[in-house]
């Protein structure tokens, strides 16, 4: 495969609603596309940086950054590009891992494409459609919670997860079990806004029966998480804190989680989060799929993820409309609970370029020998 070129596309999609977490409110997603233009296929991918550092390191101006003047040129001097190869030849440079599963993902796209090979396959997937769930963001007040989880409810998503922070906590997930009942796949996600002197406070939400609470205490606490798991019944899951396969072979061997969050982006692709999945289904860990309000872009990739054997638990795969009124892609929409894995080559989904047009605020052509 001979590479011509990277393009990258700024845009920017109003929510369809605010989302707020732990570590503040979101009303828009600004997007960063990548296409690499190969002689044989193009590859599309998103990189998951939000415009600012306040939920991870990375931002998406600096992964631009870095793709364009440190991890593209490195990719591009190979003088066989495989996905492995491009791979390989960025673990050198230190962190970065939005960046990378960016670029590596529009690599492996180009490749599947050319070969006619779909993610899902490629990548070990058993089923053509994954059951999705939902999360639902931090609300002024308990009726509008409710309104909101009965709207997701009626749409049919089988889980449903709240955000959790100090103080928005037990009582929503209180009310939330007193409205809807006890059968409703119910878990809670805290970001990282606990300590392990919460403990007590979290150990309240072991009557709600929950399926488990994502990351309640810092990312770089695996020792704390380990503590936690003694003080609560809830099983604990980690999402921030999986930055590899050997992060997550750490954390299970440390009993610091019971079940893994997996996003591409955090762990640096789809090649890694394999690995990931491996690991797990291997400690008997279940797994399921994160979500970084991705467009169709994203999205496509994840639910090509989703379909491996090891993800037992529903992702947060979510339909378009849960985020976007309009998304770049043909719209992912919920059937029966659950969301189809594309199948067409690569990824299986191209931005509509109307859309795509609209919606882009700047691009950059970063060709190969430049
Ligand atoms: C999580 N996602 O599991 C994340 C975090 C998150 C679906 O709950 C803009 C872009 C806002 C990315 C808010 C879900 C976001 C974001 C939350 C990611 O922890
Ligand atoms: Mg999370």
């Amino acid at each position: 495969m001979k590479i011509e070129g990277l393009e990258l596309r700024w845009a920017s999609l109003p929510l369809v609603g605010a989302f707020r977490t732990s570590f503040g409110s979101e009303s828009r997603r600004d997007l960063l596309l990548l296409r690499l233009v190969t002689d044989q296929a193009e590859g599309w991918s998103e990189c998951v940086a939000m415009a600012a550092p306040v939920y991870s390191p990375e931002y998406l101006d600096g992964a631009a950054h870095v793709i364009e003047h440190v991890l593209f040129p490195e990719a591009a001097a190979l003088s066989d590009p495989d996905v492995h190869a491009v791979s390989c030849a960025m673990q050198r440079f230190h962190g970065h891992q939005m960046a990378k599963a960016a670029l590596e993902t529009s690599f492996l796209d180009a490749e599947l494409r050319a070969l006619d090979l779909s993610l899902a396959r490629y990548l070990g997937g058993a089923v053509d459609r994954v059951a999705s769930g939902v999360s639902v963001g931090i609300m002024d007040t308990i009726p509008q919670l409710l309104d909101a989880v009965a709207g997701y409810l009626d749409q049919g998503y089988v889980r449903i997860k709240l955000k959790i922070e100090p103080g928005w906590d037990v009582e929503p997930v209180r009310a939330v079990r007193e409205r809807f009942g006890d059968e409703v796949p119910l878990q809670v996600d805290a970001n990282t806004a606990y300590t392990v002197g919460d403990a007590r406070q979290l150990a309240k939400l072991d009557p709600f029966d929950l399926l488990l609470i994502e990351q309640p205490l810092p990312e770089d606490d695996l020792l704390g998480h380990a503590q936690l798991a003694k003080l609560v019944r809830t099983p604990i899951c980690l999402d921030e804190s999986i930055t590899s396969a050997k992060v997550a072979a750490d954390a299970i061997t440390l009993g610091a989680c019971s079940i893994v969050n997996i996003k591409p982006g955090r762990v640096g692709g789809y090649l890694e989060s394999r690995r990931v999945h491996d690991v797990c289904q291997a400690h008997g860990v279940p797994v399921w799929c994160g979500g970084m309000l991705e467009t169709g872009i994203g999205r496509a990739a994840n639910l090509a993820l989703a379909s491996l054997p090891g993800f037992t638990l529903p992702g947060d795969t979510s339909a378009s409309d849960r985020y976007f009124h309009r998304d770049v892609t043909e719209p992912f929409t919920l059937e029966n609970g659950h969301v189809r894995v594309p199948t067409g080559p690569g990824i299986g989904v191209t931005p509509v370029p109307e859309i795509l047009r609209e919606l882009t605020t700047e691009t950059r052509w970063l060709p190969a020998n430049g």
